[in-house]
């Protein structure tokens, strides 16, 4: 791995999660942009995420006591320093020589939870060495892919077991890429020297002589691709906690907490698998009220401002994760870049809640949100 210049320091004038996405723009190749930045087809729901986080307003409270306030919330049995987490990012060296070495430095030291992508481009036992006993670190957690083969699944959880990964994230909403338009215009490939080092060695099975008439994808490439069973079957060979990344409808939440997973993670994708789905913030209160508090929700998408979190968290989550801001940071300033996000969104979140007379995180108060009356003296219409 080449060095990186020790310690890049933030280039100045960078205040805000916007600024990083700009100046990463300048960083990156144009086809590492279109990778990290871009979305599915014609990325209606990576505008959507973004959107409807700005369309909720919040309505303050004035007066309130704010002395002893602080931003920790309980997940999983542990209590967190506050309520934000790195999410699942393939091939991380790509924005910088240090990838998800840097990435995880930078997590520790903030106290943000990690969320280590099946695809990473650092293994995932150099990653979880480097962090695991640091003081004050967030939870270290490992996004699994199932894999064809689930032999090879199960060695990818038996290594994660190992290495001290605290939970296991199963996601569930991308059996297969979605249509990125944005990569195929850009010529996107993996550039040399970075690649998934933990699926090594892993040769998947040739795929099937297709009979006249069968599809490609379902007969071929999916043919195993992953259902509830593989869901209670993972359940049955693993101690770690198992969370759900990319549930969208109510009734797989439902069929979910059936199940006794450990959470769900509202997600989807950050908008690049199935374009136009509704934006997270617009799910999250259904599926909320759905579980009535069956689950912890954790909520990721367009999430860029410590008001986004504030939003998020009176909407039914216990915490949310962010992707592409720290991909920015860490293009910018490595290591530094990627602590400077997450200080910048932490600081905001303690900014909006003083300044919405939130002393603490939990309970929040749902009247926190603005919600606009409907037109004096209209009249139902009828059809
Ligand atoms: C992702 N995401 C993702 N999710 C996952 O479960 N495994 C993965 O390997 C990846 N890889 C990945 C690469 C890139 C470049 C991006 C942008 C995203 C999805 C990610 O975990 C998360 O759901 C979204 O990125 C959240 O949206 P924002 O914060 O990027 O808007
Ligand atoms: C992506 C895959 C790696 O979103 O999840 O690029």
């Amino acid at each position: 791995m080449n060095a990186p210049p020790a310690l890049a320091s933030v280039p100045p004038g960078i205040v805000s999660l916007a600024d990083h996405e700009a100046q990463a723009r300048r960083q990156l190749d144009d086809k590492a942009w279109a990778y990290f930045s871009g979305g599915a087809a014609d990325e209606l729901t990576l505008a959507a995420n973004r959107q409807a986080w700005d369309e909720i307003r919040l309505l303050p409270r004035v007066l309130q006591p704010l002395s002893g306030g602080h931003t920790r919330v309980q997940l999983l049995g542990r209590t967190l320093a506050h309520p934000i987490l790195l999410a699942p990012v393939a091939f991380q060296r790509m924005a910088h020589p240090d990838g998800e070495l840097a990435t995880a430095h930078a997590a520790a030291a903030l106290g943000a939870g990690l969320v280590l992508s099946t695809q990473s481009s650092v293994s995932l036992e150099r990653v979880a060495q480097a962090v695991r006993d640091e003081p004050g670190r967030g939870p270290l957690w490992f996004q699994l892919y199932l894999q064809e083969d689930r032999g090879c699944t199960l060695d990818l959880v038996r290594r994660a077991e190992a290495a001290g990964y605290e939970a296991l994230v199963l996601t569930v909403d991308a059996p297969v890429h979605g249509a990125r338009d944005r990569e195929r215009r850009a010529g996107f490939t993996l550039p040399a020297g970075v690649r998934a080092v933990n699926l090594e060695g892993q040769l998947p099975d040739p795929l099937p002589q297709l009979r006249s008439g069968q599809s490609a994808l379902f007969d071929g490439l999916l043919r195993r691709a992953p259902t509830w069973d593989d869901v209670s079957w993972l359940q049955t060979q693993t101690r770690l906690p198992l969370l759900l990344k990319g549930v969208l409808h109510p009734e797989d939440a439902r069929q979910a907490a059936r199940l006794d997973v450990a959470g769900l993670l509202v997600s989807n994708h950050g908008g690049r698998t199935l374009d136009t789905t509704p934006a997270t913030a617009a799910v999250l209160p259904r599926i909320a009220d759905a579980l009535g508090g069956a689950l912890p929700l954790l909520v990721d998408g367009g999430i860029r401002r410590g008001t986004d979190v504030l939003k998020a968290l009176a909407l039914g989550a216990s915490a949310v994760l962010v992707g592409r801001p720290y991909v920015y940071g860490l293009a910018n300033a490595g290591a530094m870049g990627v602590a400077h996000v997450l200080r910048l969104l932490r600081d905001e979140l303690e900014i909006a809640m003083a300044l919405c007379g939130q002393r603490e995180l939990n309970p929040i108060r749902r009247d926190l949100l603005w919600e606009p009356l409907p037109p004096k003296n209209s009249t139902q219409i009828h059809d």
